[in-house]
């Protein structure tokens, strides 16, 4: 019998460089999975990345969650960032360090301008440890929207300092 999922697709970008970031990105996976609305499809590898910005910050650990989700975007915003907090995420400097980033890369094929999201994430199309991770997951002809497809964006951005990490 054909299994019944309801809900869209998303893609959710973890990083953390702070503390022991192996650990709070593997448990940012679980409380993300937790939430009542949210089913977790699938998890790429990690990945040790050079930090992008302020360079006087440890490498980060970065992967990328693909879940099905029946909440909206700014509620599935809002639940990722209690999660950020629960891990004592504090604000501090732009593209500095953190203990944990969880950021709505793409939301359904859907382009989203509020103050508070824009999907598809800004910064998506000129980060190797977003779009890596991210072709682990997705077929290489998935459309980004206003984009293209994830192989022409991955033709378009070196995986510098993006190091698989086999556990
Ligand atoms: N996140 C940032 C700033 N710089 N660099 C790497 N390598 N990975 C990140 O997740 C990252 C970053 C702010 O969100
Ligand atoms: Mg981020
Ligand atoms: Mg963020």
């Amino acid at each position: 019998m054909p299994s019944f999922r309801s809900g869209v697709e998303a893609y959710i970008g973890l990083g953390s460089n702070l503390d022991d970031p192996v650990v709070h990105v593997n448990q940012a996976r679980l409380a993300i999975a937790a939430v009542p609305g949210i089913t977790e499809i699938g998890f790429s590898p990690l990945y040790r990345s050079q930090p992008v910005g302020p360079q006087d910050q440890p490498d980060y650990i970065n992967a990328v969650m693909r879940i099905s989700t029946e909440l909206e975007p700014l509620a599935l915003l809002r639940q990722l960032q209690q999660i950020e907090n629960q891990h004592g995420r504090l604000r501090l400097v732009r593209w500095g360090a953190r203990t944990l980033d969880l950021d709505v890369l793409l939301y359904d094929q859907q382009i989203i301008n509020e103050p508070d999201l824009i999907v598809p994430h800004p910064e998506l199309a000129k980060r190797g440890f977003v779009l890596y991770p991210l072709a682990d997951l997705a077929a290489a002809e998935m459309p980004i929207p206003g984009l293209g497809t994830l192989s022409q964006l991955l033709a378009a951005c070196p995986a510098d300092g993006l190091r698989k990490i086999t556990s």
